[in-house]
């Protein structure tokens, strides 16, 4: 029998937070279509916010915590965040196979270049539209005005934008994450380096890498960056990149929630570059090895522990043998991206973000930084609309009482929000 929407959405939970969300769902053919009409209204607006986008985003979210495929928009009476606009176009994909407004965009140049400028790093919708105004077609269009903006991310974004727009597989983020854990264990004994972002929430690919870092005693994590960047350059790993400076500020925390979430999203020192992975780290891609990393979701990254894939384990080891070809270029970073892609490679430009979180900050953080983005969003409205709290990576703040609520676990987090514990790879809403 197919459940009734409206019998069972007294139970469903009002939150994207509060319910959730895995990777594979039941729903996947309306909500591929239902993100291209909130990507097509985020591009088109150039505001994240915009309400429009929003709408799409919370629909999407529902559809993925659904515990039954849709069959009929019957069953969506009574979910306050599908809507009208929504209802239409999974209702024609009910009865048609496919929404005409959602492959109509799909077919626009438009988007299509829009989609295709905003793969570059550094490249925004603001800057893609200008792209577009100056008539370019193509990313070798934007690659012989040399640098566009001169933006040291579009400049390298442009010339390395084949592999980066080539998924980064479970593999290689979990070789690089272990070689950051050896390089950082090294320089402070009893770091904590975590692999976040896509990869904790389960996904098999993503489009970079993203390893928040932390040390059990407070401030033993300052000097880290500098150090950790010049040992992972001696290795030949690093391309380019920037450090960022810790901005953080209590006081600003407690200002009001819509001056303060403007702009950066947190301020935490980190390092955001591209780096070069050896093509050994992808090697594993075969379904059986893929397979085996996979059950690895949740982690801290365990100091020097053999993975579950011994050709990874040599392609991690041939780094540290004496006789391993150490990269000149890595030491003096190279400004002029261009002559460095022509030559023939052994490896594979890939994105990289390094986090440096005090601990005090640090379960905070690895919610941020763990997402996804819609977890976070709404996890931040509800804090506020809910609780009166203000949710940051940096901390939970009673804006009232002027006071900071802290975690020592991620759970803690959890309970502080009044949410049951969601397992991470149940945060892909
Ligand atoms: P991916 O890499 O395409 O597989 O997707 P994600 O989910 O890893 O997304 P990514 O890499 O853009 O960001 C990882 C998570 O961290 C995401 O949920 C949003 C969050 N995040 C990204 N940038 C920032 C930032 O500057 N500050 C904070 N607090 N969070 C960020
Ligand atoms: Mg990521």
């Amino acid at each position: 029998t197919v459940p009734e929407g409206n019998e069972f959405n007294g139970t469903f939970p009002e939150w994207a937070c509060q319910r959730k969300a895995k990777l594979e769902h039941l729903n996947k053919k309306l909500t591929s279509a239902v993100e291209v009409l909130q990507e097509f209204a985020e591009l088109r607006d150039s505001n994240q916010d915009y309400p429009r986008a929003l709408a799409f985003r919370r629909a999407s979210s529902v559809l993925k915590s659904l515990p039954f495929p849709v069959q009929s928009v019957e069953q969506l009476k009574g979910f306050k965040d599908i809507g009208e606009h929504v209802k239409t176009v999974i209702s024609d994909i009910l009865d048609h196979g496919s929404s005409s407004e959602v492959d109509d965009i799909e077919k626009s140049e438009w988007f299509k270049k829009m989609k295709l400028f905003t793969s570059v790093f550094g490249v925004g919708p603001s800057t893609a539209k200008v792209w577009i105004e100056r008539g370019w077609e193509s990313l070798e269009d934007a690659q012989k005005d040399g640098c566009p903006s001169g933006d040291w991310r579009i400049a390298w974004g442009l010339a390395f934008s084949k592999d980066l727009n080539t998924p980064v597989c479970r593999s290689e983020a979990i070789a690089f994450s272990r070689i950051v854990q050896r390089e950082a264990e090294h320089i402070l004994p009893g770091v904590i380096t975590t692999l976040v972002g896509g990869f904790r929430r389960g996904k098999p690919e993503g489009h970079d890498v993203d390893i928040l870092l932390s040390h059990p005693t407070d401030e033993a994590e300052i000097g880290l960056l500098p150090k950790l960047i010049a040992a992972l350059g001696k290795r030949g790993l690093i391309l380019i990149g920037h450090k960022e400076k810790n901005s953080f500020r209590s006081d600003i925390l407690y200002q009001d929630f819509k001056l303060s979430t403007r702009g950066q999203l947190d301020h935490f020192e980190k390092w955001l570059g591209i780096c070069k992975f050896p093509k050994s780290f992808s090697k594993s891609k075969d379904s059986e090895s893929n397979s085996e990393v996979n059950q690895e979701t949740s982690f801290t990254v365990p100091a020097l522990e053999a993975t579950s894939d011994s050709s990874l384990d040599e392609s991690i080891n041939d780094l540290y043998e004496p006789k391993a070809k150490k990269s000149k270029s890595s030491g003096a970073i190279d400004t002029e991206p261009q002559h460095v892609s022509a030559a023939p490679r052994d490896w594979l430009a890939r994105r990289v973000d390094l986090i440096i979180a005090p601990i005090s900050q640090y379960y905070y953080a690895l919610v941020g930084w763990t997402g996804s983005k819609h977890f976070n969003r709404d996890a931040r409205l509800y804090a506020q609309k809910k609780l009166g709290l203000k949710l940051t990576s940096h901390g939970l703040f009673d804006l009232q009482k002027r006071e900071p609520l802290t975690a020592e676990t991620e759970e803690e987090v959890f309970s502080h929000l009044k949410i049951p514990y969601i397992d991470p790879t149940d945060r892909n809403c």
